[in-house]
């Protein structure tokens, strides 16, 4: 998108996006296209005064009433978190979503350069109108493919929630603290399709994070940076597992 059209507000909080995308890459959990991270930008544009028409609306496959006049930023498809890294701009979309809820517009679009949202923008934005509906403040959503987590869910003892919350949580101290609900688990689901959606919303009630098998995990948070925070705190409970795994210490569950 073309980021100096937008308002300070909303590039500090693409800044923010960036400062995360490089993190990812720099921890190996965003190899080629892949992770996605998405914000709830609706209070940077108070009362914006722009013609709306020239931007094709978009159907969504489910009514998002909550979401009525929401304002996203979502990572588009195909891109790289080690370039939005560089320039947020080259690979983020903002997003409208209309009056009724079941459609949206990219805004803010290069026309010969268009960027499409995210693969997983149904799983985003079904997180989004659970998180506007708590009013609790969470407004990011990080989704990565950290392969610590991807390694524990290549055992069939942890393919299970509670199996997989004890196992976590008996790693470190902080993880009790960090996720006093525990966190969510979804078994093996198309990446990108409205089941992944539905599954992972259904999974995630008091959680703030959910672990996909062989995929990866998603986060959500106040910003991006604590949704961040989040993975990287779970990231370490598994390595430490894999630690003591390979040093031969039992830590069977
Ligand atoms: O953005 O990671 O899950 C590509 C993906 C899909
Ligand atoms: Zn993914």
């Amino acid at each position: 998108m073309q980021l100096n059209k937008t308002n300070e507000q909303a590039r500090a909080m693409a800044g923010q996006i960036a400062e995360v995308a490089a993190l990812l890459w720099q921890k190996g959990w965003a190899e080629a296209t892949s992770g996605n991270i998405s914000v709830n930008v609706t209070d940077s544009y108070p009362g914006i005064k722009m013609d709306f028409r020239s931007y094709p609306m978009i159907s969504l496959e489910t009514l998002y009433s909550t979401l009525s006049h929401n304002y996203f930023f979502i990572t588009s498809r195909g891109s790289r978190m080690r370039n939005l890294a560089t320039d947020p701009g080259s690979g983020l979309c903002l997003i409208k979503v209309n009056k009724k809820g079941d459609a949206y517009q990219v805004l803010f679009e290069e026309p010969e350069n268009p960027l499409v949202p995210s693969t997983e923008i149904l799983t985003h934005l079904t997180i989004h109108d659970k998180m506007v509906k708590a009013g609790n403040g969470n407004t990011s959503i990080v989704h990565a493919h950290v392969q610590e987590l991807v390694v524990l869910t290549h055992d069939p003892k942890l393919r299970n929630a509670i199996v997989l919350n004890k196992l976590l949580m008996s790693m470190h101290t902080e993880i009790a603290y960090f996720f006093p609900e525990g966190i969510g688990y979804v078994p093996l689901v198309t990446p990108g399709s409205a089941e992944l959606a539905k599954a992972t919303f259904k999974s995630l009630k008091d959680h703030t994070l959910v672990v996909w098998d062989k995929h990866g995990c998603i986060a959500l948070g106040k910003s991006v940076h604590e949704a961040f925070d989040r993975i990287d705190v779970l990231a370490k409970a598994a390595s430490i597992y894999a630690s003591c795994k390979a040093a031969g210490i039992s830590v069977e569950v």
